[in-house]
């Protein structure tokens, strides 16, 4: 049978994802293994649909670039669509490939580094000509599939040049690299039409404090993240700039640590208006922290702009970008999620990749389809323990001596440091109130 015009542009001449239809919701019972069970993106949740709360998208470099390659071993994923010499016609044939996948799995979006798009040319002009090539493509693609750019970012980490860092480089001329590439990245961003725009400092950090001005090193990546936003700007740019924060790898220190300690930056150098927070499972939990902490902190800053989905090893503390799956945890972040009022700009993209030995095409299927399914899930239960649960009560009981007499008053500032001392003395020794933890834990085995 005769493709369609349509169908023929969002696959490419061929298809490459042989025999796996488009992926519906089936439902829990369903026995297909190529379907949904939990995320139906028509479905209403707390009056918006699950479509428009995760706004998925795909990572292009570990889907359809990452070929299973670790530092023990050679790559053991043989895609069919990186077999060209040719550079063009090689990133061309992953970018049908990639439209394929995104429209079989009906993500929405899609997010890339430049060098994923296509590989760098000999020159930054070079680059930039091939980068134009392939945008080309990717708009055909784009019109004809409806699926939209979520952010776009430069590989500011992998090349040796910036074996010093980036931005934070020692050397100016190689800060003046990183510009010309970010230049070309946000202009390909703006140019598919991207909503937001990302800056994940890998190398923008430091090995060893002795061969190191840290304080010159994040001057310079204050002034560099102010010219690339004002170029946006006067580009036409309208989207949100986001940070992705990690402590460590791979410099041993990253300056964008965390949530907190990227706040605190962008207040120091006054770029709040432009930027909000990218965050990251893994590197939570690299952090030190619950990836609930991550969002709440920067929820309260009004900062929670996006999401990179992905579960690290506790066992081992490695960065390993595994698929999520655990739904307990899930649902914590989702009850911070729903409360914050969903992301600001965002959307929830699958920076993860499948093992080294998930070697067929379909385990790419599969592991997106358990990732969207388990925040499906995850949602589903964080609004039900909001609708119908004494959760949000019991939450509120706990602070409720704020709300009335001597602690509304302190909220609002009217009482001193002697007016705390007078009361104390007067009440004695307050009661002691027990914080439920575990009641408040039951809450969500209940909901599951
Ligand atoms: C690395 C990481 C990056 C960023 C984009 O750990 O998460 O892929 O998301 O540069
Ligand atoms: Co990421």
């Amino acid at each position: 049978m005769a493709k369609s015009k349509k169908t023929t542009v969002i696959l490419g001449e061929k298809e490459y994802f042989k025999g796996i239809p488009k992926i519906k919701f089936e439902g829990r019972k369903s026995k297909n293994p190529f379907s949904f069970k939990w995320y139906n993106e028509d479905q209403k949740v707390g009056g918006k649909t699950m479509k428009d709360h995760f706004r998925f998208a795909i990572a292009y470099w570990h889907t359809f670039c990452g070929d299973g390659g670790d530092p023990f071993g050679a790559p053991t994923k043989k895609f069919p669509w990186l077999t060209s010499s040719d550079p063009i016609q090689s990133a061309k044939d992953k970018m049908d490939a990639a439209f394929e996948f995104i429209t079989k799995i009906g993500a929405p979006y899609y997010c890339f580094h430049d060098v994923d798009m296509v590989d760098e040319g000999a020159t930054l002009a070079a680059s930039a000509s091939r980068l134009q090539t392939l945008t080309d493509y990717a708009l055909q693609k784009q019109k004809a599939s409806g699926v939209k750019l979520l952010w776009g970012t430069a590989n500011l980490f992998s090349n040796p040049r910036y074996m010093n860092g980036a931005a934070t480089n020692p050397d100016f001329e190689v800060v003046a690299y990183a510009g010309g590439q970010v230049k070309n990245a946000i202009d390909a961003t703006i140019k598919l039409g991207g909503e937001n725009y990302v800056f994940w400092g890998g190398r923008e950090g430091y090995i060893s404090l002795l061969n190191t001005n840290m304080k010159r090193e994040i001057d310079n990546l204050a002034q560099f993240l102010h010219i690339a936003k004002d170029y946006a700007r006067s580009q036409g740019f309208k989207g949100t700039f986001f940070i992705e924060p990690k402590p460590c790898e791979p410099s041993k220190h990253q300056y964008d640590y965390d949530s907190a300690t990227v706040i605190a930056f962008l207040r120091e150098y006054d770029l709040l208006n432009d930027f909000k927070l990218n965050l990251e499972f893994n590197h939570a939990t690299l952090a030190g922290h619950t990836m609930a902490h991550e969002m709440q902190v920067a929820a309260n800053a009004g900062l929670l702009g996006s999401l990179d989905a992905n579960r690290g090893d506790y066992q081992n503390g490695w960065d390993t970008d595994q698929f999520p799956n655990d739904l307990y945890e899930l649902t914590e972040c989702m009850l911070v999620f729903l409360q914050a009022g969903g992301l600001k700009g965002g959307g929830i993209n699958f920076d993860a990749k499948t093992r080294r030995n998930s070697t067929d095409l379909d385990d790419i299927f599969h592991a997106h389809i358990g990732g969207m399914d388990v925040f499906a899930r995850a949602l589903l239960i964080a609004n039900d323990i909001l609708k119908e649960s004494d959760y949000k009560d019991l939450m509120k009981n706990r602070y409720a001596s704020f709300t009335r007499g001597n602690g509304a008053k302190f909220t609002k500032g009217k009482l001193s440091l002697e007016d705390l001392s007078k009361i104390a003395t007067k009440k004695g020794e307050p009661e002691m109130r027990s914080g439920k933890q575990e009641m408040f834990e039951n809450i969500i085995n209940q909901y599951i």
